[in-house]
């Protein structure tokens, strides 16, 4: 992958908590054979999706705005660690002006050509109350670029994770009502039948980039229930990678080509041609033979 690989350094500005475990998470992989991971980060605009990469990261790698971003493009950072490779592809909101942005769905696309995605951050804000068609748009739009499988590969963030709920719910219930609905809608959008739902256990993780964000005793970054959400996050990944699916390999067919899932639709017409001439020409001529047969005068007999 050309792009320039500079060492993790910012993983030291976590609590030695944080580190450790973050360390022993991609010693795993290693031990697993898996040396580089590429994680694909999209979303609506100004979810937090910038963000969460510097968070990941732990520096200021990509920029952070609070309206909109300056650079329509995206963005990889790649940063390595005791032989371990960590590339993190920031890209432009999906969703601006209430519609999806087929321009950056392209530059993104021609961006990952040659690339294989390893995991996918579908990002959104834990603080929002409603879901709509919007939000099932851009699942589609992701669904239809890059095919189904990728959400065997994908972990749902919610961000501006440290809020207190409204009308005095529990944070966990506030969590899994909203974790609920959004699922329900990324389902939708990527048209997973529920008797799949077992192969698209799409895990959600919280996560609070805020420098407001609470730290327990041990100085880790804490969300409101305790979890710190760093080596959460990190572990959620660690588990999709190793869940059996495959990676997605962005190749030209891939993002020139028909829509993936609709693919196979392309064989429908040889299909039913094949049918036609080993079905039904077949029991054509043996009606036919036995019209024949019965048509004929009985001193034939
Ligand atoms: N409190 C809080 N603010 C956040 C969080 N994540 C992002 N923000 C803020 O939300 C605004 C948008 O964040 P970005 O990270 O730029 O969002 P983005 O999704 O990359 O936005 P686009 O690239 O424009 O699509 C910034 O002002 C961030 O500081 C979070 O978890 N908590
Ligand atoms: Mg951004």
């Amino acid at each position: 992958m050309a792009s320039l690989i500079r060492e993790w350094v910012g993983i030291n500005t976590f609590a030695s908590a944080t580190q450790t475990k973050l360390l022993e998470l991609l010693g795993k992989l290693k031990q697993e054979n898996v040396n580089t991971l590429t994680i694909l980060v999209m979303g609506k605009g100004g979810v937090g999706k910038s963000s969460t990469v510097n968070s990941i990261i732990g520096e200021r790698a990509v920029s952070v705005n609070p309206f909109q971003s300056e650079a329509p493009t995206p963005f990889m950072v790649s940063r390595s660690r005791a032989g371990f490779t960590l590339n993190i592809i920031d890209t432009p909101g999906l969703i601006e002006g209430g519609y999806i942005n087929d321009r950056a769905l392209e530059i993104i696309k021609r961006f990952l050509l040659n690339k294989t995605i390893d995991v996918l951050l579908y990002v959104d804000r834990l603080d929002a109350y409603r879901v709509d068609n919007l939000d099932r748009q851009v699942v589609k739009a992701i669904t239809d670029s890059f095919g189904k499988g990728i959400w065997n590969r994908a972990v749902v963030v919610l961000t501006h994770a440290q809020l207190s709920p409204p009308d005095g719910l529990p944070y966990e219930d506030f969590c899994f009502k909203r974790s609920g609905a959004l699922l329900k809608v990324v389902r939708l959008g990527a048209g997973l039948k529920r008797r799949n739902k077992q192969d698209f256990a799409l895990p959600v993780v919280l996560v609070e980039n805020s420098g407001r964000c609470n730290k327990n005793e041990n100085d880790e970054k804490v969300l409101p229930n305790g979890t710190a959400w760093i080596p959460d996050l990190v572990k959620t990944i660690t588990e999709v990678v190793s869940n059996g699916s495959k990676s997605i390999f962005v190749d030209k067919k891939l993002i020139e080509g028909p829509n993936p899932n609709e693919r196979g639709k392309l064989l429908i017409p040889l299909i039913f041609a094949l049918q036609y001439f080993f079905v039904v020409k077949p029991i054509e001529r043996a009606i036919g033979d036995d019209i024949e047969k019965e048509s004929r005068p009985s001193w034939d007999n």
